[in-house]
């Protein structure tokens, strides 16, 4: 099926100590014959997975760069196919003049994520492997690293495929009994072992799903909103946190009308905070949108900062405020202390106060303290946790769930073996999806074209 040998730079694009390209598929060592002048052995006498040295010539004769390769042998390397790995000097117009050699030579540019769309289709690794490798390159934090990293461990693979077989087993019992309908005991028991065995499974996968809303945080980022009325010093508190000027501070209320994004890593995930306009009866058509989407940050926060003017004596406002807002994971900020010198407003005991001046850069500490921990009260599980989901592992396994419980619910109203088969093998096929063992193109297509050209 994958007759063309493919050739794309795999290091990244700019200079570098170092560069790497990679070539991949049955002419990869012919290729890299042609166009490596190797110090010693010829290349077909290369022994696989060693470190050779050579020269990489223009067709002309003039020296492209001195180079050291590697030779991999189907079926022990990355794609599952005969591979060469060029490293050169790193800088990428020397990198793109050796690729033009092997496209001289009978190569093809690689589409992005091709090398690893072979390794998968060639067994080397399941779908969430392939996808877990995308992720793992376009990680921004530690945390996105971690969970990518776990994934491509392949246990999540090893346990979808286990619950597979479970269901395969299932299912044969149950055919067993479609074609021995005469032994009514035997069916009996044999479908409360069933029913169980179906439960345990049903169990497994609600564990497996429970780690996707964790795990999209990390993924997607945690969103922090900064609520508070006009004038608090919302924006100012935006800017401390990000010492630059982001947002518009001054003495007008209802000076920020839009929400305002910045993103800090804060415990290796990313953390994106919306600054956002005051709360309070909006003026104008301007400043009502402004508010609509205050009112939307808020309800899609994570976590939310509510900081008050510690400085004002009416906090009525605020509390009832606050008091809308408790089921959310919540922090008070109280600014201007600065100035504050009056009763602090009383806050429920439950929720982190943290005393800052947004002006002065005060207090913050103890700002970035709290958050850190509603942070990790929010991932508490993934740390432990064997690998997290993403959406298409869940949806799938929703699909699988749903098909179970019918399978359940069929059993339950009494119906025969052939009706609940359909369904446990519905799920069985969901589950298939997540590995990849049955992937339509368009999915694959899909899931390879977000990767970057030469992985
Ligand atoms: N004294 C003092 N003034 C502050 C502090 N934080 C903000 N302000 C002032 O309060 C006013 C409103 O601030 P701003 O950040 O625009 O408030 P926002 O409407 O909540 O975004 C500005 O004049 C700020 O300089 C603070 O910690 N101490
Ligand atoms: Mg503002």
């Amino acid at each position: 099926m994958w007759e063309d040998t493919i050739v794309a730079r795999a290091s990244a694009e700019g200079t570098g100590a170092v560069g790497m390209l990679r070539l991949s598929g049955d002419d990869a060592v012919g290729i890299a014959t042609r166009i490596i002048t190797p110090r010693s052995t010829p290349i077909p006498e290369c022994q696989s997975r060693r470190v050779y040295l050579g020269c990489v010539y223009a067709s002309d004769g003039a020296l492209i760069d001195e180079i050291t390769f590697i030779v991999y042998r189907k079926p022990h390397s990355y794609t599952g196919e005969n591979t060469v790995e060029i490293f050169l000097h790193g800088n990428t117009i020397l990198i793109d003049l050796i690729v033009t050699r092997c496209i001289g030579e009978g190569a093809r540019l690689a589409l992005p994520g091709e090398f690893t769309r072979r390794a998968f289709m060639n067994g080397k690794i399941d779908l969430t492997q392939a996808e877990s490798v995308a992720d793992l390159i376009a990680a921004q934090a530690e945390e996105e690293i971690k969970i990518a990293a776990k994934m491509l461990s392949g246990e999540f693979g090893k346990r979808v495929k286990r619950l597979r077989e479970d269901m395969l087993e299932i299912i044969s019992l149950a055919e067993a009994s479609i074609d021995f309908p005469e032994e009514d005991d035997v069916t009996a028991s044999q479908t409360r072992t069933i029913c169980a065995r179906i439960s345990g499974i049903r169990e497994e996968i609600s564990a497996m799903l429970a780690s996707y809303d964790e795990g999209k945080r990390i993924r997607n980022g945690i969103r922090v909103t900064i609520a508070g009325q006009t004038n608090a010093g919302k924006s100012s508190l935006m800017n401390a946190l990000f010492e630059e000027e982001k947002s518009i501070v001054t003495p007008v209320h209802g000076t920020t009308r839009d929400v305002i994004e910045g993103v800090l890593i804060l415990n290796g995930v990313r953390v994106i905070f919306h600054d956002t306009a005051g709360l309070r009866t909006a003026r104008g058509i301007v400043e009502k949108e402004g508010v609509r989407r205050t009112q939307k940050s808020i309800d899609e926060a994570d976590i939310i900062i509510y900081v008050i003017d510690a400085y004002r004596t009416d906090f009525a406002g605020d509390l009832k405020r606050i008091a809308a807002m408790l089921h959310n994971h919540l922090i008070v900020v109280l600014n201007k202390t600065d100035l504050a010198g009056g009763t602090a407003p009383v806050i429920p005991e439950s929720i982190p106060v943290c005393r800052i001046s947004a002006l002065h850069k005060t207090g913050l500490d103890t700002l970035h303290s709290a958050l850190c921990r509603e942070i990790t009260s929010l991932l508490r599980h993934t740390q432990s946790a064997a690998f997290t989901v993403n959406r298409r592992h869940a949806e799938c396994l929703k699909q699988g769930g749903i098909a179970l419980k019918e399978a359940q619910q069929a059993i339950d109203n009494g119906l025969t073996e052939d009706f609940f088969v359909e369904n446990i093998k519905e799920a069985q096929r969901a589950l298939a999806q997540i590995v990849g063992d049955i992937s339509p193109d368009d999915v694959l297509d899909r899931i390879f074209s977000q990767f970057c050209i030469g992985k």
